[in-house]
């Protein structure tokens, strides 16, 4: 990996942890706190719940929480901020007290990254690459610890309806690494890239983005995958979400021999299975 982007080579510290990406894969534990996210929808909304799911991811392995309350899945609408933070902000606070992983909040809408990032995350996961809302490179430079910035084609309202691309893994990429010029010179060091796998992509584009993942790891950031349970899972082996994990597996094996530094996953235990068994084979022959 290139130092560029990077603090010495390969090496994120957020709070008191170093995260060396030359030496493992990482897991992003998912928590949804929403009432209608694609396969999670509705599980984690009371705060005790969420709360205890995040300890439960903490104790699994995860190495991050991501925490949302906004699902982005196909066709969905935004929701209000004063919402998004409703549900997000008591289960921020409940896990930041009870947890010692960076917590990443996953919004793209300053306000709600500014108040989370006061209740105690560190970190911003924007599917909008921080374009949608033009205070958030501000907030995220002033007082994040790192941003996942991730490519989107379109908005959820409209993305699934008949992406096109010349060649995918080129524009995806041209567009991360536009991004992530502009969030360094806003001053935010550490910054991951993510292709943004459903976002705006056909079954065939996400199958291309993983299979040339080394592509995108080329810009010289770590780059996040996010494949858990997504429909394109659903078009290989005609399963619904909740039948996706074996599917989910094959994904997040091949994206860590691709090079993803972190993957985002709703399933931590068997994932951090699947992880240490790829990662053994990468860098112990
Ligand atoms: N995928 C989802 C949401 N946020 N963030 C990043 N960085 N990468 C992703 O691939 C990604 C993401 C969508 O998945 P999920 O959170 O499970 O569903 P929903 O949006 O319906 O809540």
């Amino acid at each position: 990996m290139s130092p560029e982007g990077t603090i010495s080579g390969s090496k994120y510290e957020f709070g008191r942890k170093v995260y060396d990406f030359s030496t493992r894969s990482f897991i992003m534990g998912i928590l949804n706190v929403t009432p209608d996210s694609f396969s999670d929808g509705g599980r984690y909304l009371g705060v005790e719940n969420a709360v205890a799911r995040g300890i439960a991811m903490a104790e699994e392995g995860a190495d991050f929480l991501d925490v949302g309350g906004e699902s982005s899945r196909p066709g969905s609408d935004p929701v209000p901020a004063a919402e998004e933070l409703r549900r997000i902000l008591p289960v921020i606070e409940g896990l930041a007290g009870k947890v010692a992983l960076p917590i990443s909040v996953d919004t793209w809408k300053a306000v709600v990254a500014r108040k989370a990032l006061e209740a105690g995350a560190t970190i911003v996961n924007d599917i909008t690459a921080m374009t949608a809302d033009p205070e958030m490179i501000h907030v995220a430079a002033e007082h994040a610890e790192g941003v996942v910035l991730m490519h989107m084609k379109g908005t959820p309202k409209t993305m699934q309806k008949d992406p096109r691309y010349d060649d995918v893994v080129t524009e995806v990429k041209d567009f991360l690494a536009r991004r992530a010029n502009e969030a360094k010179h806003a001053g935010i060091r550490q910054i991951l890239v993510d292709p943004g796998i459903g976002f705006g992509k056909s079954a065939k584009h996400n199958l291309e983005l993983l299979r040339r993942l080394k592509d995108i790891c080329g810009l010289g950031y770590p780059v996040l995958v996010g494949p858990s349970r997504k429909s394109f899972i659903g078009a290989v082996l005609d399963l619904p979400p909740e039948d996706r994990l074996e599917g989910t597996a094959g994904a997040v094996a091949v994206s860590i021999m691709n090079g993803a530094a972190v993957v985002r996953v709703h399933d931590v235990r068997a994932m951090v299975r699947v992880a240490r068994i790829v990662d053994a084979v990468k860098h112990h022959g």
